[in-house]
Formats: structure tokens, sequence, C-alpha cells
């Protein structure tokens, strides 16, 4: 019989919680989780590998005459490189458009929230919706004359404000049309240092419409069209832009107006942060508008009392992904984890409601809350799951508290359905987070400049080395957290000032990097020095990943101050994304590269069945704009060519040598016996 002849039924492989992460939470979590026998992403990453062709770049499937497969051959390419599809496209043209496709995606993601944010706007600017107001009116104004709107007005030869309502509806209006105006370029373009202004003109990269280069980039790769390596990455670079100098920028700050523009506040992150006593809901996934208004309707007192009446001493709101740092730097919710820790959440037995809405939600999140009592909540139009347990409760901003309320209640409602395994891990983090363009101007701006003076001059003399942006994702192909945390501590302790975004940024705070104190265990003695006198730590949370719009502007203002070049890329400055696995992290990593940064990824990029392509990112961008792609995954390594790639500029901008004099009186002054 057939039967008898099958080998007995394997155990699933399991993940080793040591492997798969350097915190202590998730490694308990991990364990947990396979007690129960539930598989997590850390399990499936184990089973399942990664397609070697595809990791390349060099997997075709634009037309039904592929896939067409372009493997490298095993010593390289000697000679020629003859491998082609059967339209005969060749390596550099998939890799390229695979990866502008990446983009596109990328861009679309980040700028359909933005969309939304401002769609949101404009019903607040028309006065359609009270649950949304204007918090920053100050922001708003700063704002509006990139949109072209005037903020003063004649009065009998008198200049006045102009009232804050007209200007509302004017901006709206004008954002909104920056997705798909005729003719022009995008607004905020402006704001960009000239230089790299005139760089782009240049290339001809100036995104016009928000939507037109996306589509765009769909009608190049698509097949047949665009078979040129190089014009391909052009829309690119143009598309790129167009997500952070646009959609995402616009986001941001549209968000800062209705939401509050973060300022420096205390909180704490990881896992621990749940409590058995309280009501857990999770938020998860990117828009700040439904998670703000889950965070007023879980502080009125009308679900507080509610809460305590089905038994529970009160609601505990976490986040996880960017909805948590949307919510940290507003009001100091603290993140319940990264985007690996989404079904941990769960696992714990403790969440009563996960409340999601787009971008970076495991479809498996439905599979583990269906071993628990834990409501899945979808509440966007636009992103649900199949499985039959998820329920979904459409968020309309016209309603939204209504709607908040409504699931906030339903959580409540849950909690004395809880069953009795319940793990909370108890390990949680202090941090601080919201730094912004704003509080940074703040804390390392001058007395009595309002610019960025502290910070540059602290560069010129050489106590902070170099600044560095730390981004991006999570990646079950890698140690959860650890090339994050390696890299970031290997920058400060070499002086390097890090701004940090998205599940970096949580990261960050999972592991202490975020308080000031942090400042005296892990940095330099220069940087250590700055952060002690001004009260910082010398790694900055800015947000989520559309706030790394911030980064742009922190940029520029920098380049503004004065005495460190004219440009962007004069910079002493790098960018990483050490675990990235979106491809708005191609998006953004794209950004920086066309906004004069060097962009280290880790872990690998889809380029490497692709030479020619892949040294046309790593080398001959820079000619362009005066960023390039890098790539490496040690992160002792990744940090160092960051470090290389700063004192690089700093030599260029003859400021090499007051650094040699700040160490130099540093050991002197230690010889002394005086620090
Ligand atoms: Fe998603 Fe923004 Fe990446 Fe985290 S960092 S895994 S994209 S949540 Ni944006
Ligand atoms: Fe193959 Fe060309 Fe079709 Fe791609 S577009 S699948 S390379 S035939």
């Amino acid at each position: 019989m057939a039967e008898a002849t099958k080998a007995p039924a394997k155990a699933p492989k399991l993940a080793d919680p040591m492997e798969a992460s350097i915190d202590v939470a998730t490694q308990e979590m991990i364990r947990r989780a396979q007690q129960l026998q539930i598989e997590t992403v850390f399990d499936r990453a184990v089973t399942m590998k990664p397609c070697a062709i595809g990791m390349q770049g060099i997997c075709c499937k634009n037309c039904a005459m592929g896939p067409c497969r372009l493997p490298l051959p095993k010593d390289g390419i000697q000679g020629e490189d003859t491998r082609k599809g059967l339209c005969g496209a060749t390596a550099n043209t998939i890799a390229a458009r695979n990866f502008i496709r990446m983009i596109a995606g990328g861009a679309a993601a980040h700028s359909d929230h933005g969309r939304g944010v401002a769609e949101t706007f404009l019903s607040v600017a028309r006065k359609e919706t009270e649950d949304y107001t204007i918090k920053d009116p100050a922001k708003l104004r700063a704002i509006a004359p990139y949109y072209g709107v005037e903020t003063t007005v004649e009065v009998d030869g008198e200049t006045l404000d102009r009232d804050i309502d007209e200007i509302a509806l004017a901006v709206a209006e004008s954002a909104i049309a920056e997705w798909g105006k005729n003719g022009g370029e995008l607004l905020y373009l402006e704001r960009a240092p000239k230089p790299l202004q005139e760089k782009w003109e240049a290339m001809g990269v100036k995104p016009r419409a928000i939507d037109r280069e996306i589509v765009e980039i769909m009608h190049r790769t698509h097949m047949g069209v665009d078979q040129d390596y190089k014009n391909l990455m052009k829309q690119g670079a143009r598309a790129s832009l167009a997500d952070g100098w646009g959609g995402s920028m616009i986001g941001t700050d549209l968000q800062d107006v209705m939401f509050g523009t973060p300022s420096p506040l205390q909180s704490e992150a990881n896992l621990g942060i749940m409590k058995e006593d309280h009501v857990n809901i999770i938020v998860h996934g990117h828009e700040p508008l439904l998670s703000e208004m889950i965070v007023a309707a879980s502080q009125s007192q009308e679900m507080l009392d509610y809460a305590k009446e089905k038994g529970a001493k009160g609601i505990q709101l976490g986040g996880i992904c960017c909805t948590a740092n949307e919510i940290l730097q507003r009001h100091g919710v603290p993140p319940a984890g990264t985007y690996l820790q989404q079904e941990l959440a769960i696992i714990t037995g403790a969440c009563d409601a996960m409340v999601v809405d787009v971008q970076c939600v495991f479809q498996n999140l439905a599979n583990v809350a269906k071993c628990f009592h834990t409501k899945l909540i979808t509440t966007h139009p636009i992103a649900k799951m199949e499985q039959e347990n998820v329920i979904h409760i459409e968020f309309d901003e016209h309603y939204a508290m209504q709607d908040a309320k409504r699931i906030v209640k339903m959580a409540i409602d849950n909690f004395q359905e809880r069953g009795a395994e319940i793990m909370i891990p108890r390990h949680k983090t202090k941090q601080i987070a919201g730094f912004g363009v704003e509080s940074i101007q703040y804390h390392l701006g001058g007395t009595f400049r309002g610019d960025y003076y502290t910070l540059n001059d602290n560069i010129i003399n050489g106590r902070i080395r170099g600044i560095a942006g730390v981004v991006g994702c999570n990646n079950a192909r890698t140690k959860h957290n650890d090339a994050h945390i390696k890299i970031i501590k290997e920058l400060i302790k070499n002086d390097v000032i890090v701004l940090t975004t998205g599940c970096s940024a949580i990261a960050a705070g999972m592991e202490g990097l975020l308080t000031p104190e942090a400042a005296g265990v892990h940095c330099g003695p220069g940087l250590a020095e700055v952060c002690e006198t001004v009260g910082i730590p010398p790694v900055l949370h800015l947000g989520s990943c559309v706030d790394n719009s911030r980064i742009l502007l922190a940029a520029t203002e920098v380049v503004k101050a004065g005495g460190l070049g004219d440009d962007i890329s004069d910079l002493p400055a790098a960018g990483s994304a050490p675990e990235w696995m979106s491809e708005k992290a191609i998006s953004i990593g794209q950004y920086f590269v066309s906004s004069g940064v060097y962009t280290v990824f880790g872990y690998h990029m889809p380029v490497e069945g692709a030479p020619v392509f892949k040294d046309y990112l790593y080398k001959d961008m820079e000619k362009m704009y005066g960023g390039k792609w890098d790539c490496e995954a040690d992160p002792i390594k990744h940090a160092h060519k960051m470090i290389a790639h700063i004192d690089k500029k700093r030599a260029a901008l003859g400021i090499d040598k007051a650094r040699e004099r700040v160490l130099m009186d540093m050991a002197d002054r230690q010889a002394l016996g005086m620090e």
C-alpha cells in the first residue's frame, strides 16, 4: 500500500528563539507560541527558503511569455552578458523594472496614506467633521506659503493675519491637487536646497504630480516599453521624490496640523507595556486618522467607566509598527513592539482587540487570533482579510469618534472572554520620543538664531562627527533588531548622532537608546558631551516612516544654518535601513539617494543578478545626485561604511582637523583626570 511507503510525517522545523531575536521579550514569546503550537513568522522563516533568483532581482513575470529567469552563471559573467528573456530583455532591464516597481509600490503606499490625510484635512477645512480640528495653526501658517496661500490680508493699509479657516481651505485644496494636477511640478520641491533643485532640473526628475509618476512606472515597466535601465531609473528617482518631497511630506505636515506637531515626551516600549488587569487594545498599521480617535475614545470617561463596569482597571493602549510611532510621538502611547512582534502581542492572551488599518499587517494575525479571544478588527475599505474570524468595521472620518467608540467598546466587552492562559513578558524600557524638525531646532538651535546653529557648530568643531538616519523595518530573514541596534550603537560610539524612524525607532526604544542617559553609556566622548549639555538622547526618534520627510527637512535646515556646504550631499551624513523588507523602504532609500544621501541597506539588495545595473546604483548615481546606494549585511562593517563616508565629507569640507583637535583635547583632559 502506498501509505506504508510514506515516510513518517516530520515535526515542522521550529525557530530557535535565541537566533530569531536579540530581544528577551520576543524570545520568551516565541517559546510561548511554540509551547502552544501556534506557528509564527519566525518558524515560517526557517521552513520556507526565499527564491534565489527572485532575490537577485532577475525574474521577470511582466508578460505571459515568462516568467523568464536569468540566473547568473556560477563563475559570474565572463565576457559578454548574453542572458535574455524571451523578448530579449536583459538582466539590467529586468532588475531595473523590478526595482522601480518596488518604488512604485512604496511610493503608492506612502502617498495614498498622505492622500487620506489630505482628504480628511479638506473635510476639516470644510467643517464637515467635528472630530478632527486644527491643533497646530502655527504649522499651518508656516506651510501655507509653499502652497501659494497668503497668510496675511491688507485691511485699510494694515497687514493683518488672515483667517485660519480660509487658509486651511486654500491649503487643503492646493494639497489635494498635488496628486493629480495637470502641469507644473510638486510645490514642496521648493523647500529643498537650491543646488539640489538644480540637480533635479538638470536630470529631468522633478515630479509633476504624485499619482502620475507612479502610473508612469507601471506603464514604463509594462512588456516592451522602457528597456534602458538608466531611463527606467530616471523614472524611479522621479517617483521616489514624489514620495519623499510629496506624498510623505504632505502627509506628515497635515498630520502635524491636525494632530499636533510632536515635541519630546516620555514613554515606554515593548510587549511589557500590556497589562493583565486592563483592557488591552493594540493598534497596528499606519494612518493616525484612526488611531488618533482610538486614543481619544479610550481616554474618554464614558469608556473608562464602561471598562470598570466590566471588571477592568482601565484601558491600556499600545501600538505596533508606524501607528505606534504616530500615537507615541503625539500622545506618549507606548509601542508594544516592532513589525516582527505583531503576532506575539496576541499570543500574550491579553490582547482584547487588535485594530488594524493599512500596511505591514500579517494575514497570519487572523490565524493567531483564532487561538485566543482576541478580536481582530480591520477598519480600512482597501484592507480586508479573507478569514472568517476577522471583523470589519469600516472607519469613516465623518463619524470618526462614533466608529472609534464602537471599536473600543467591543474590546471592553471582550475583556471578560479571556482564557486562563495569559503571559505578558515583563520587559519594557523607558524612552523619550517625539523629536521633529521644530524640536531639534529648539534643543540644538542657537539662543539668538532660529536655526540649527548649535548642531552645525558641534559638527564643525568635531564633537559630533556627523549625522546618520537609521530607519526601516524588521525582516524575518535576519535576527530581529540585531542589525538596528549594533549599527546604531557603533555610530553613536563614534560620535555620530542618529535620527531614527519606523520600526528602527521602536527597536532603539526597546533597547533603551532613546534616553539622555544612553549618552553616557554608549556614546563617544564628543557626542556624549553634547547630549549631556543639551539634555537629549543620542538617538532621536523622529516618528513614523512618512516622517522620513522630517529627516529631509532637518538635513535642509542643517544646510541652511551654514558652514557645512551648500547641499545635502555636502553634509557629513549617511542613511541606513539595516533590516528592510518593505517596498516602501526602497522608495525611501531612493529618495534619500536622489536627495544626495549615501544610503546603505542591510540584509541584501535585489540587484546582485544584474551587475551593471548594480554598479549604476552603487557608483554612477553619486555623479548625478551626490548620493548613492550601498549594501552591507554585517552591522559593524555597515556602520563603518557610513562613518567612512562621513569622514570623506568632513575632509572635503576641511573640518577633519577640528575633530582631531577635539579628540586630543579630550585625551588631555582625561589624562589630567578632569573627565
Ligand atoms: Fe512596516 Fe512602517 Fe517597515 Fe515597520 S518600518 S515594517 S514599512 S512599519 Ni516603515
Ligand atoms: Fe520574459 Fe520579456 Fe515577458 Fe519579461 S517581458 S516575462 S522577460 S518575455
